[in-house]
């Protein structure tokens, strides 16, 4: 049987990058024997907003809890809606509902890519960032009082349960057991943030005991950004909040030449729900409408998927077939982003073709 994708290519250069990771997909279909049945939805971006004064349909969970996974862009255009709108109009309410906890975001330096640090050679960066992705910091818990006087007040609480730490440590620790280098970096800040980021830091400590093989170390977030530029090849498996796991999920991609190649796989890893891939990177208006923005990120995060549902194999060929053309290096297929003059569509266009073989 068919597994069944739901395609959402959201706002700017994600309708554009979306077209390539489909491209990819069906190449990779095609070579190993899967079957794959996509799915268009047309809602989640900024323009069913403008039209219909919602992000998503009321019924959006119904039209799509049984999927298989969700395939997913970017959201947000701020000349239209205001960004925490639309982010929390559809992206983290995926996230949410579908109790999508983990957000895994790899950082590799790719062949043929050159690092803004200077001597950084594939192979010096190679690591996971392993993002709360359901609470911490991105609560909607708060309020405003005394709006639009000189008495104005807003709150927002940072939320952390036992639950919620401690499934994301645990999948963390389970992810530097399966790596040679068995080492795990707690992201915090306990110093300045004097409740929640303590009780973070034990509960690393409590699920370490579980894991005595790893070896575990932290560092408070100002340090450990300073860190990612001045010695990436000293991370492995890296885990913070939601907050923080947003911040290092940017920077070690930007560490590794160009934010547009890095994917991230938004987890339930129970599988009661689907899980949903999507670039890091964001709808970048800037540049929309332009052909040149980076598939790579939205690829990558469909080689994500197949590995997700099962297709190890395929996955490791589509993005050994990055690799093959990132490392081949011609100048008329790169995107400008990594050197070249090419297009959106030349590097889909060259990957899908080295996954067919
Ligand atoms: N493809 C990811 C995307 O559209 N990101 C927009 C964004 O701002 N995301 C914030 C977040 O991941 O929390």
């Amino acid at each position: 049987m068919a597994h069944r994708i739901a395609v959402i290519a959201g706002d700017g250069i994600g309708t554009e990058v979306m077209p390539e990771g489909l491209r990819a997909l069906e190449a990779a279909a095609k070579r190993f024997d899967i079957a794959l049945e996509f799915t268009t939805f047309e809602f989640g971006n900024c323009d069913y907003y403008l039209e219909h004064g919602k992000m998503m349909p009321d019924d959006w969970f119904e039209q799509l809890k049984d999927f298989d996974a969700l395939f997913y862009g970017a959201v947000g255009w701020p000349d239209k809606v205001p960004d925490h709108i639309s982010l929390w109009g559809s992206l983290l309410q995926f996230r949410r509902q579908f109790d999508q906890y983990i957000n895994l975001r790899p950082c590799k330096l790719m062949p043929g890519i050159k690092s803004p640090l200077a001597g950084r050679e594939p192979g010096d960066i190679d690591f996971y960032v392993v993002r709360e992705n359901t609470e911490g910091e991105y609560s909607s818990i708060g309020g405003k009082m005394f709006e639009g006087t000189e008495r104005e007040i807003v709150i927002q609480e940072t939320v952390m349960s036992r639950t919620g730490v401690d499934r994301v440590l645990k999948y963390a620790f389970d992810l530097a057991q399966t790596r040679p280098r068995k080492k795990l970096t707690s992201a915090t800040k306990s110093n300045g943030i004097s409740i929640t980021m303590p009780y973070w830091d034990e509960r690393v400590l409590e699920m370490a005991k579980q894991y005595p093989e790893i070896n575990v170390d932290k560092f408070h977030i100002d340090i450990l950004t300073a860190n990612f530029v001045l010695h990436p090849d000293w991370f492995d498996v890296v885990v913070g909040s939601n907050l923080f796991g947003d911040i290092l999920s940017d920077l070690g991609p930007a560490c590794t030449g160009t934010i547009g190649i890095a994917p991230s796989a938004n987890i339930n890893p129970e599988g009661k729900f689907p899980s949903l891939f999507e670039p890091v990177h964001g709808s970048a208006p800037d540049i929309a409408g332009k052909g040149i923005a980076n598939p790579i990120g939205q690829i990558w995060s469909g080689a994500m998927m197949l590995e997700h549902l099962g297709y190890k194999e395929a996955s490791d060929a589509m993005v050994a077939a990055i690799e093959n053309v990132l490392s081949e290096g011609d100048q008329n297929v790169l995107t400008g982003d990594i050197g070249g003059k090419g297009t959106t569509k030349t590097l889909g266009e060259a990957i899908a073709d080295a996954i067919a073989q």
